[in-house]
């Protein structure tokens, strides 16, 4: 009773008859992930990360991620009917294409997150500050922990910031797209902070001085995001 309706609807309000012919049948394939937009322009964290960068960053090298997980997840039910963080808990059990595509597409997505432009970057939380001071003795010396962690990582791979479910704060640091969430992380925890150093990430504009990159990232990132990353990770751990 209603289909009629609807299509006579559509043939009303739509002028190309041609659509409207068209929008009853099955859909098309649709991907399962898809590559949000960034948010914020591609220039809006320039001198540290340079747009050009950005660019093929966000556009080139994630796009991919989320294209070849969608190529690995492919048409099977029993996959696509998992979440991203589904898929990493159970990753050692699934082909390697999703360890490395859905790690990938999962550290890219929380990655732009970790960083805004001037004006909206804010300051450690009094209550992260005291986590750290726990840690490390003073926020200095959690972030030369952080840039060892991913100075000293050989080859591709990311420095993390997590909290761990014994409630402390770690840094650790995992090869090419692993992840702190997967279920084969020789740490686990939940992301609080991390730091891609793949050559991708800084190559353009500071070529092989992945320490530079790492020192002057601190001025891009999004304290306010990380304070409340660090809220959640705390209050999953109760
Ligand atoms: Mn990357």
């Amino acid at each position: 009773m209603l289909k009629p309706i609807i299509a006579a609807l559509l043939l009303v309000a739509s002028a190309p008859a041609a659509f409207a012919q068209a929008a009853p049948q099955a859909p098309a394939a649709h991907p399962v992930f898809t590559l949000d937009a960034l948010p914020y322009a591609t220039n809006a964290l320039v001198p540290v990360i340079d747009k050009e960068t950005m660019e093929l960053h966000h556009g080139r090298h994630h796009r991919a991620y989320v294209d070849n997980l969608n190529k690995a997840v492919g048409s099977d039910p029993a996959l696509k009917a998992l979440s991203l963080e589904q898929l990493m808990a159970r990753v050692s059990a699934l082909p390697k294409a999703i360890r490395d595509n859905g790690g990938g597409h999962w550290n890219h997505r929380f990655f732009w997150g970790l960083m805004a432009p001037e004006g909206q970057r804010g300051q450690p939380s009094a209550r992260l500050t005291a986590a750290i001071e726990k840690q490390w003795g003073s926020l200095n010396a959690f972030k030369a922990a952080f840039q060892q962690a991913g100075t000293s990582r050989f080859g591709s791979g990311w420095a993390w910031l997590i909290l761990k479910e014994d409630g402390t704060l770690a840094v650790i640091s995992t090869p090419n797209q692993d992840n702190p969430l997967m279920d084969l992380a020789p740490v686990k925890g939940q992301p609080i902070l991390a730091n891609d150093v793949w050559e991708h990430a800084y190559y353009l504009n500071y070529r092989n001085r992945r320490g530079d990159y790492l020192a002057k990232w601190w001025d891009v990132v999004n304290w306010s995001r990380v304070n409340a990353l660090h809220d959640e990770a705390v209050a999953l751990n109760r």
